[in-house]
């Protein structure tokens, strides 16, 4: 029997990854426990953004408890991380693992990027917990079913178990099995790199579950959305496929200013950009029209992701860090799938 087996603990690390064509709604709203997005999506895995997680299912615990980058977690913060747990709990009464089935777990989470900073670090943290989780409780899961676990706890943390380039279906089937992300390339396929931009590091984001909810709801131009998501991705995906960069810096900025012109449309409208991003967007065109290979990309907050070839990328750094308002800029590869830490 292994560690893992006898300890009922195991180790995983995820990373974050960002959408080049973006996720933004459900398909049946925000009580569906299954969390089926409105429209398929396709990223990137970010090699120097990830989360450590442990987890350990523990007969002396009379609750779950976590501790979040050295902070512990209060009763009311802790349902979506037990939500997670409990779908693994199923899973291993299901094989009967009844051990594992009646145990709570104390779980042990550090990103090594800036929570606060609005980063996505739900997508990191659900891939992890989940992977570490499935290996604690002695499940042996595949990839797919990881991700769909990791889904129910987050939408973009379905795509943070595999590395490189990414492809989040949609899916059409009512139980969700078909909602589950994809490798379409690893990371040495086309190694890009990404800067992001801190605009704002004390930003406490509108949630991006809240956020879609009040898009769904009040916004004229979701349905259109919606409608368009089907061929972007399938544009993206040939655009990556075919390394054509200003094909894909089109799109990208296509879907990101898209995915906020709906959001904005909403009532009240969902506004995550500060003037800095703005700057550093409008600074992100004037580079490549200037031929520097780089595309904006941003998602629910103010930080402004900076996608470029890698010969781009010290020209791209330096300009970013004069914009007023910036106050760092991050440096990323492409990074791997979530994987299990030794024990
Ligand atoms: C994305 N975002 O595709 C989009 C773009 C933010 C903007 O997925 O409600 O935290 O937990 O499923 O995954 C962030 O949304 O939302 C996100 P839930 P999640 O990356």
């Amino acid at each position: 029997m292994n560690k893992a087996a006898t300890d009922h603990l195991a180790t995983a690390q995820a990373h974050a990854n960002i959408a080049l064509i973006k996720y933004w709604g459900k398909r049946r709203g925000n009580s569906d426990a299954l969390n089926l997005p409105a429209v398929g999506s396709l990223s990137i895995t970010l090699d120097a953004l990830t989360t450590t997680t442990s987890v350990q299912f523990d007969d002396q615990l009379a609750t779950d408890e976590a501790c979040i980058n050295n902070r512990r977690l209060q009763a009311r913060e802790l349902q979506r991380i037990s939500n997670s747990l409990d779908l693994v709990r199923k899973r291993a009464r299901q094989q009967g693992l009844t051990q594992i089935a009646d145990r709570h777990a104390r779980v042990v989470s550090d990103n090594n990027f800036p929570t606060a900073a609005g980063l996505a670090s739900s997508a990191s943290a659900f891939a992890a917990l989940v992977t570490a989780a499935a290996a604690a409780a002695g499940l042996q899961l595949t990839d797919r079913a990881l991700s769909v676990l990791a889904r129910m706890g987050s939408g973009s943390a379905a795509r943070s178990i595999y590395g490189g380039y990414v492809l989040m279906p949609r899916g059409q089937h009512d139980d969700g099995s078909d909602a589950v992300a994809q490798p379409l390339h690893d990371a040495t396929h086309w190694p890009l790199r990404v800067l992001i931009a801190i605009t704002d590091s004390g930003y406490k984001k509108v949630s991006s579950t809240l956020g879609m909810q009040q898009t769904m709801l009040t916004s004229p131009y979701f349905a259109a959305w919606v409608a368009a998501q089907e061929a972007d991705l399938q544009q993206a995906a040939a655009a990556i496929a075919q390394r054509d960069f200003d094909r894909l810096a089109e799109l990208a900025e296509h879907s990101c200013l898209k995915m906020h012109a709906t959001a904005l449309a909403a009532q009240p409208g969902v506004l995550y950009w500060n003037p800095a991003s703005i700057a550093c967007m409008q600074l992100i065109r004037d580079l490549r029209a200037q031929g520097h290979a780089v595309f904006f990309t941003n998602d629910a907050g103010p930080q402004i992701k900076a996608v470029c070839l890698p010969e781009a990328e010290a020209t791209v750094s330096a300009a970013l860090q004069t914009v007023t308002g910036v106050q760092s800029v991050l440096h990323s590869g492409l990074g791997g799938e979530a994987r299990l830490l030794p024990a």
